[in-house]
């Protein structure tokens, strides 16, 4: 039986930024992955993924997105790709409704810059919109995307570079704590010990944690990508990240990024469930319809063919904040996951997180908003 100093179960988005911050510490480190790398099955793939510091969730994570914004500037430049782009971020929301005002508190909360716009402000800047009137939006210019399939590569060919096994097509059967205090993992195709374990496996995380079953259900999301009438309008460098509230719910959008296409997502709020284990990611009619008529509505210019659509997988807690803690009564354990469809912008300093944690059990991030006990209550 091969014998690791740490295993990390799910080498996606947060699991590959672990075996990274535990491998660059000198641990001997086996990632196992239930697919390929990169795979379009989870929570990741789709090219780019939003990164915001102005956060309407909570103040609370305003640190923890500051240190990721270090790392993946830090990550890009050591595996030589560009992960990180800055085109500066957007809340769009009714004046009174919520999410403007809470992001405007957490850049009051950190001394973020800042701006908040009326609806006309935000089309004079941006004349890819087209907002209703009673529309403030908050302008924030530390935001942007991040490249998500290339930033698990960076992480996963950083971690092999310091001596990282990543084992792919390995489904996690089970694991188990020893008496000496660490653990033996059982997958499809073998059985390994480690001294601790990092449980990061996304949708499929219930199945390792079973304290978890209660508190995450799996829901599919939609993004497309869609033809645009007036791509400069909607290039890098023209046109930011968003999140637009509006009736129809909330959609996210990002600049044109290796794809022909103007790549919208959402009803971020939408609650469709889906098992994971279903191979099924194909977008519903409903959540096309409506990714459509946003389109059509706030952003005409980019309400073309749908060129490339899919789906992917929210794991969700009841408050929709994050759970990392240690798994009930076995220390050598911890987990992240219920990211609740805002995670992955953290993926590097939560990576970051679990390494600590699984080293020294502390980490100098406030985590008490984010573990499991809070729902004991
Ligand atoms: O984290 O910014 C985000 C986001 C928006 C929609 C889905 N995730």
């Amino acid at each position: 039986q091969q014998s690791y100093d740490v295993i990390v179960a799910g080498v996606g988005a947060m699991g590959s930024a672990a075996c990274w911050h535990l491998a660059r510490r000198g641990l001997k480190v086996l990632g196992l992955e239930r697919f390929d790398l990169g795979h379009a099955m989870g929570s990741s793939h789709g090219l780019s993924r939003i990164i915001r510091v102005a956060y309407f969730e909570g103040s609370h994570y305003v640190p923890i997105v500051r240190r990721a914004h270090e790392l993946w500037r830090e990550t890009g430049e050591l595996a030589g790709l560009k992960l990180l782009h800055i085109t500066g971020s957007l809340d769009l929301a009714p004046e009174g409704g919520g999410p403007v005002e809470s992001s405007l508190q957490s850049c009051l909360d950190h001394g973020l810059s800042h701006e908040v716009i009326d609806a006309a402000e935000a089309m004079r800047r941006f004349p890819g919109f087209q907002l209703p009137a009673g529309h403030l939006g908050l302008w924030q210019p530390d935001g942007g995307f991040v490249a998500s399939e290339k930033a698990i590569y960076a992480h996963v060919g950083l971690a092999q570079a310091r001596g990282a096994e990543i084992r792919t097509n390995e489904p996690l059967i089970d694991w188990t704590p020893t008496a000496q205090g660490g653990v033996v993992v059982r997958t499809e195709r073998g059985t390994y010990s480690a001294g601790r374990l990092v449980i990061t496996s996304g949708g499929w995380i219930a199945d390792a944690v079973p304290a978890l079953t209660r508190n995450v259900a799996t829901v599919k999301q939609a993004i497309g990508w869609f033809s645009t009438r007036r791509p400069e309008l909607f290039r890098e460098g023209a046109f930011p990240v968003f999140i637009l509230h509006v009736e129809e719910g909330s959609f996210y959008g990002f600049p044109l990024y290796e794809h022909p296409g103007f790549k919208l997502g959402g009803p971020h709020f939408g609650r469709e469930p889906m098992d994971p284990r279903d191979q099924d990611r194909t977008p519903s009619e409903t959540q096309v319809r409506l990714i459509r008529e946003c389109l059509a509505r706030y952003i005409p210019d980019a309400a073309g063919e749908p060129l490339t659509l899919k789906g992917c997988v929210y794991t969700v807690s009841p408050d929709e904040d994050f759970i990392i803690d240690t798994v009930p009564g076995v220390p050598q354990a911890v987990f992240a996951s219920a990211c609740s469809g805002h995670g992955f912008k953290f993926a590097s300093a939560i990576g970051e997180i679990l390494a600590d944690l699984s080293t020294s059990g502390h980490s100098p991030f406030d985590l008490v908003p984010f573990s499991l006990s809070r729902f004991d209550a």
